[in-house]
């Protein structure tokens, strides 16, 4: 097992200093009079020691961060809190980065939440952009490759299909506009999370991978989903996705494309149900 020091590159004593990173009340411009919001930042690790650094290094000021590890077997937890001391480490209870989030956004303090990838894919230095979008009236801001100026280094070609449909297939479904889907870079107002309503305690099932509904790589749709669902006022903000800086990725295009279309299912019914309510009420008039 490698020591703290040996996975730390020469910058680490910059990060831990933080001296001149953008203050995100600079960066957003408001006015005078609204209060500052407290801002957290949700990181779920899975086995990325070698990245935090990189990603630590280009995190604004903010009031809390949260890092959420999925009992990574590397030095992922110890290099965090020898990056930022004031870390917030949350172990999740199941498996999965849908399961992470949950963990995270649960213990969150924040009246803005922000959720990023720790593998360097996600871009630190782009949430005020995100805070802006809701501090211009946004319940949700949604990351998006394919705004303009936004885009991809890390997308393959197959995942860039899958991802196509299937948002056009919510978009008919659902009547929203999302031209990117499955993008895990994104932002809300804390009240969100009752809308978004995530088990976050449920203990593991033993007859299946340990993960529940929700706890896979189909979280960001079932944000999406039932952001739509509960007509949360949305808003595209054009992001910059990165490769993965070192290891590999834990996502499967294939299996983890095939739960997102089932939660596209899943979500659909209750949204359906209400519909038949809605006009059994009317005919009842
Ligand atoms: N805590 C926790 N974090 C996870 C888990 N699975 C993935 N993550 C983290 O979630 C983020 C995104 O996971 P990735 O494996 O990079 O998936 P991806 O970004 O969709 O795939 P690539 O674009 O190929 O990197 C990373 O910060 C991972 O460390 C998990 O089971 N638990
Ligand atoms: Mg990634």
């Amino acid at each position: 097992m490698p020591t703290v020091d040996r996975v730390l590159p020469d910058e680490t004593e910059a990060v831990i200093n933080i001296p001149d990173l953008p203050d995100i009340a600079d960066a957003v411009d408001n006015g005078d009079s609204e209060p500052e919001p407290r801002i957290s930042i949700i990181v779920p690790a899975l086995n990325e020691a070698q990245n935090l650094p990189h990603v630590f290094a280009r995190l604004p000021q903010v009031d809390e961060i949260v890092l959420v590890d999925g009992g990574s077997t590397d030095d992922t937890v110890a290099v965090a809190r020898r990056l930022r001391p004031d870390i917030r480490v949350v172990r999740q209870n199941r498996k999965g980065k849908g399961n992470a989030l949950a963990c995270g956004f649960a213990e969150a303090t924040g009246d803005i939440i922000v959720m990023i990838d720790a593998d360097g894919s996600t871009d630190p230095m782009e949430i005020p952009r995100f805070v802006e979008a809701l501090r211009a009236g946004a319940d949700f801001a949604k990351g998006s490759r394919f705004r303009p100026s936004g885009g991809s280094a890390d997308i393959t070609r197959l995942r860039r299909a899958g991802n196509k449909c299937l948002s056009v297939l919510v978009n008919v479904m659902f009547g929203t506009r999302y031209s990117d889907l499955c993008y895990g870079y994104n932002a809300f107002w804390s009240h969100c999370l009752d809308v978004f309503d995530l088990d976050h305690t449920s203990p593991a099932p033993n007859n299946t991978d340990g993960r529940l509904w929700g706890d896979g790589f189909e979280i960001e749709t079932l944000l999406n989903l039932r952001a739509a669902r509960a007509e949360l006022k949305i808003t595209e903000v054009a992001s910059f996705e990165h490769n993965r800086i070192h290891g590999v990725s834990n996502l499967n295009a294939l299996t983890d494309g095939m739960r997102v279309l089932r939660t596209i299912a899943r979500e659909w019914r209750p949204r359906r149900a209400r519909t038949a309510a809605r006009v059994a009420e009317r005919a009842a008039r």
